[in-house]
């Protein structure tokens, strides 16, 4: 399928555009947030293909984008020239794996464990409304720690939020961790209810981009010109790096049609 689908296209070196690249977000760029593509979408990606190189990139795991991107016949990865999953740890080029990262062959197990103690004890001294489990949560790219555990329902959820508004629980764990550990090189990301994400500094999306700079050593093309679609460029939002950045040319999107409107008025399609 992959050879089937990528033959459909001019090889890389003979794109019309040479030395562009596209990327794109997934959630709310090129998919409504948390849904599957459009049809008009894939077919808009499929023409941009004809003319440059495209890729997307994505902090969820390939599992994910998949889902939302792909079909049960159509893996993701022949749809896209480059594939970035959890920011370009998980990399696709040409369907083909790159080399992968993780966060613990970044950091050791020694580090981790002491940072994984550190806050199971630390929580073991907490009072809480309520304690699940699940206090961490070993991922790919990062690890998720929660006071009140992931496995917490959704009204446990409500009251933690609430009652962490109050006591500031998950900052004041983030401001001890980072008082511990300040050369770990470590970033702490307070983005959802219940919990924090701690991932190595500058594993962010712009980590994709050095699969994309090392085309020169791999195939003798220099993307110069790599424009980048997200639809949350604002400080504090997870596509902020990347778009400001000066690697890209950042274009900052409202939804799957206004990516679609954008790439048309660019490309002229
Ligand atoms: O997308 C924001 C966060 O969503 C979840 O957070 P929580 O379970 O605390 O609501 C987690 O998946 C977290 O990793 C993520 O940053």
């Amino acid at each position: 399928m992959a050879t089937e689908a990528s033959s459909v296209y001019p090889s890389l070196e003979n794109r019309p555009i040479q030395g562009t690249i596209c990327l794109f977000d997934v959630d709310g760029t090129l998919t409504p947030a948390r849904r599957t593509v459009l049809p008009e979408t894939l077919e808009l990606l499929s023409q941009l293909r004809h003319k440059c190189a495209i890729g997307f990139v994505g902090g969820s795991d390939l599992a994910k984008q998949q889902e939302q991107l792909g079909t049960s016949s159509t893996p993701v990865t022949t749809l896209f020239d480059f594939c970035f999953a959890e920011n370009g740890l998980t990399a696709y080029r040409l369907g083909k794996p790159l080399a992968s990262n993780s966060f613990i062959q970044w950091l050791g197990e020694e580090k981790y464990q002491n940072l994984v103690d550190f806050c199971l004890k630390y929580i073991a001294d907490l009072k809480l409304p309520k304690k699940r489990g699940t206090f961490v949560e070993f991922r790919n790219g990062m690890v998720n720690i929660s006071p009140v555990g992931r496995n917490a329902s959704v009204e446990e959820r409500n009251e933690f939020e609430v009652y962490d508004k109050e006591h500031s629980i998950r900052k004041d764990l983030v401001a001890s961790l980072k008082k511990k550990f300040p050369d770990y090189g470590l970033s702490y990301s307070i983005g959802g209810q219940i919990s924090f994400d701690v991932f190595p500094t500058g594993w962010d999306k712009t980590y994709c981009l050095q699969h994309i700079q090392a085309e020169k050593e791999i195939s003798g093309s220099e993307y110069t010109t790599i424009h980048f679609f997200g639809d949350k460029c604002f400080a504090g939002g997870n596509d902020y790096e990347i778009y400001s950045d000066p690697r890209t040319i950042g274009h900052s999107v409202n939804g799957p049609e206004d990516t679609m409107k954008q790439v048309k008025d660019l490309f002229q399609l």
